[in-house]
């Protein structure tokens, strides 16, 4: 299936679980027919990225990045997928402009949710005084003001949020 591209873009703290919204999408799209590009953060980080560090002006520069790419892609009709904390609203207001085609979903999870889960360890890292700049921590995520939609992922089982994602992208036309 071809048809006009669009961004998802998932933002949310570290371990809030937007990698794995992210890669299941990239699965349900692709076998819907959609060409679908995916941008992790931490992958984006390990090249296009990197050498970047985590000061507002690193993030802003990698979200940057990220959007410059994103719409590269979604003007040639690909689904682009993106999956980073992109912390300030700011440099996500950027990416909406500069994209055009955006949908701005919001994972929500509690920190205390994510630093139990600690899937990668980062948390505990932080816990030691190991670890700086950490988001949510001591580091500001900006809370968005109107994401085209919220994700509670303590709340609902990553099945509800596919399918509620799903339906927003009808809603919206994009599907
Ligand atoms: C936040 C950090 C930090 C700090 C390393 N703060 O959950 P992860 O591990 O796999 O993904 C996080 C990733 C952050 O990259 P992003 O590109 O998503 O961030 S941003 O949008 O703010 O540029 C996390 C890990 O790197 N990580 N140090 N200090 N996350």
């Amino acid at each position: 299936m071809m048809g006009p591209g669009f961004t998802l873009w998932f933002t949310g703290l570290s371990g809030a679980g937007k990698s794995t919204l992210a890669r299941a999408m990239e699965d349900r799209l692709r076998t819907r027919g959609c060409n679908v590009e995916l941008l992790d953060g931490d992958i984006v980080r390990t090249n296009l990225s990197k050498g970047l560090g985590f000061s507002r002006e690193d993030r802003d520069i990698n979200g940057k990045r990220i959007a410059f790419v994103a719409s590269l892609l979604t003007r040639n009709d690909v689904v682009c997928i993106v999956a980073a904390i992109s912390p300030y609203s700011q440099t996500r207001r950027w990416a909406r402009q500069t994209i055009g085609n955006f949908v701005e979903i919001y994972v929500k999870c509690p920190l205390e949710v994510c630093s139990q889960r600690d899937v990668k360890g980062l948390y505990r890292l932080v816990k030691e005084g190991k670890k700086k700049e950490f988001t949510g921590v001591d580091d500001p995520y900006e809370v968005p003001v109107q994401p085209e939609l919220i994700i509670e992922t303590d709340k609902e089982t990553v099945e509800e949020s596919i399918s509620r994602i799903f339906r927003k992208l009808e809603e919206l036309g994009y599907l």
